[in-house]
């Protein structure tokens, strides 16, 4: 990196203490934008990069709620309001113990390309606890949820910022967090996405970002002329992103021989599909955080305590959290024939993961394109609050696919035109930020 870009990581990590997830993002992406700088010197002299690594806004507060015995628990919740150059804040909200400033931080980052490639109108931003959904009761979920919103209601709005879901956060969660924005603000909008169909939801958003991950990297395989028929594959975690990529691998031909969890992972010779997709669901409502059911019911392998990435497979898509494949991961990949590299999670791949699979130039894709489905999806379902018009779902499927197609051709053309032909990653990051960046610099020093 040249010495200019090296201050500003050397910066962001004096500024963020502790905080090496989001020191991660922010060098993965600066690395892919060395080229950028030299060719346009308008973003140095306006400082760009020195702006968009620091939030606009970082809302940090208390959310004490009751459990079931009727002692009081005390959360922290944040929403950090990352960048809003292109359109309102736009992103999930997670609840998971591992919750910290930093790593929501990394993840409003990564937001911010990633809603720039969908090219719809969203900047960028993330939220969350370190509430901890396992093995609570649907009652003290609730009352956490509207504890959590009795604060957040203040600072977001469907002109203003635009939550959704994450890790721990699905429909039942949104629902929560829905009634209690509405009975604050008094107003029935548009203020999350992810809702349920019969208040203003959008049919397929369950699915997005599993099909988009997919939709994806069915446009990769076919770069190289092949397709996911007859391909094995797989996959990690087992919740909404998982679900749905499993759901398409099936539609395409392909088969899904595993599943993880923080337990451990299941191998399913035979493949994922039919019932036994249906039965991921039931195991993701149980809130008891584990796939090793999966094994019990359907007799297979459960490996405790290990990853999904010894199996040989042609493709894997990481679908669970960020910095699951490390490097001894992904030379077991590569030792096995693994073609294709396409994360449905967000930075699931470590830097010096990516470098591997980057020599040995099988196809990579970041998050920010590959999972951008979802995100997408949200922003169609804006579109359709805001028209007081849902679309069916052939319209939102279509729309989704012609979306993950645009975002693979730019990532393909972008990488080329910045000299790395089929570096996925480059051509995220810098499609992504010469948006962003344009924009910043049409609306002034702010
Ligand atoms: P879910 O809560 O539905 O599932 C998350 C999965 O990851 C579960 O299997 C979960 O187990 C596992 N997991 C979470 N944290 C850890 C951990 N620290 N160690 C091991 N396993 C873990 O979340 P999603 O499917 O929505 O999210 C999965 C990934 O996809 C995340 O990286 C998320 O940021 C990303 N993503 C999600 C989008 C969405 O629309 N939902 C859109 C784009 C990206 P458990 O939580 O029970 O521990
Ligand atoms: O990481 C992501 O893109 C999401 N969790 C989805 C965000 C959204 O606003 O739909």
């Amino acid at each position: 990196m040249s010495e200019y870009l090296d201050k500003i990581l050397k910066d962001v990590k004096a500024k963020n203490p502790n905080e090496p997830e989001f020191h991660q993002a922010v060098q993965e992406v600066l690395e892919s934008l060395e080229v950028v700088l030299q060719r346009h010197p308008e973003y140095k002299s306006h400082k760009i990069l020195e702006r968009m690594v620091e939030p606009e806004r970082v809302i940090m507060f208390r959310v004490p709620w009751i459990d079931d015995q009727g002692e009081i628990q005390i959360n922290r919740g944040y929403r950090i309001q990352m960048n809003s150059a292109i359109g309102p804040y736009k992103g999930g909200l997670r609840f998971h113990p591992s919750v910290n400033l930093g790593i929501l931080k990394f993840l409003a980052f990564e937001q911010v390309f990633k809603n720039s490639l969908t090219t719809l109108p969203m900047g960028g931003g993330k939220g969350g606890s370190d509430f901890n959904p396992k093995g609570k009761s649907e009652n003290e979920i609730m009352r956490f949820c509207q504890s959590f919103m009795t604060e957040l209601f203040r600072h977001i709005g469907a002109n203003t910022d635009v939550p959704a879901g994450d890790i721990g956060v699905g429909t039942r969660e949104v629902g929560f967090l829905f009634g209690q924005y509405k009975r604050l603000s008094n107003e029935f909008t548009g203020v999350l996405t992810g809702k349920g169909l019969n208040w203003g939801g959008s049919l397929v958003r369950p699915e997005a970002t599993g099909f988009g991950c997919v939709y994806f990297a069915e446009e990769m395989l076919k770069t190289k002329k092949t397709s996911f028929d007859g391909k094995t594959v797989a996959v990690s975690g087992f919740g909404n992103v998982a679900w749905g990529a499993v759901t398409k691998v099936n539609d395409l031909g392909g088969k899904v021989v595993t599943l993880s969890g923080p337990d451990g992972y299941i191998y399913d010779p035979d493949g994922i599909k039919g019932e036994k997709i249906n039965y991921m669901l039931k195991l993701r409502s149980s809130n008891k955080d584990a796939v090793e059911d999966y094994a019990k019911e359907f007799k297979v392998q459960f490996f405790p305590k290990e990853k999904p990435w010894k199996v040989k497979v042609d493709v894997a898509l990481p679908c669970a959290t960020q910095n699951e494949i490390y490097e001894e991961d992904a030379k077991e990949l590569l030792k096995n024939g693994c073609m294709c590299v396409c994360e449905g999670a967000n930075m699931p791949t470590t830097i010096g993961a990516y470098n591997i699979f980057r020599d040995a130039k099988i196809l990579f894709s970041p998050g920010k394109a590959s999972n951008a489905g979802g995100v997408a999806t949200s922003g169609l379902e804006m579109s359709q609050n805001s028209m007081r018009l849902p679309w069916s779902r052939e319209e939102v499927d279509k729309k989704l696919h012609e979306i993950m197609v645009r975002i693979h051709d730019t990532c393909v053309a972008t990488a080329e035109r910045f000299g790395t032909p089929g570096n996925y990653v480059n051509g995220a990051n810098i499609a992504g930020f010469l948006k962003v960046a344009d924009a910043m610099i049409d609306q002034g020093l702010v």
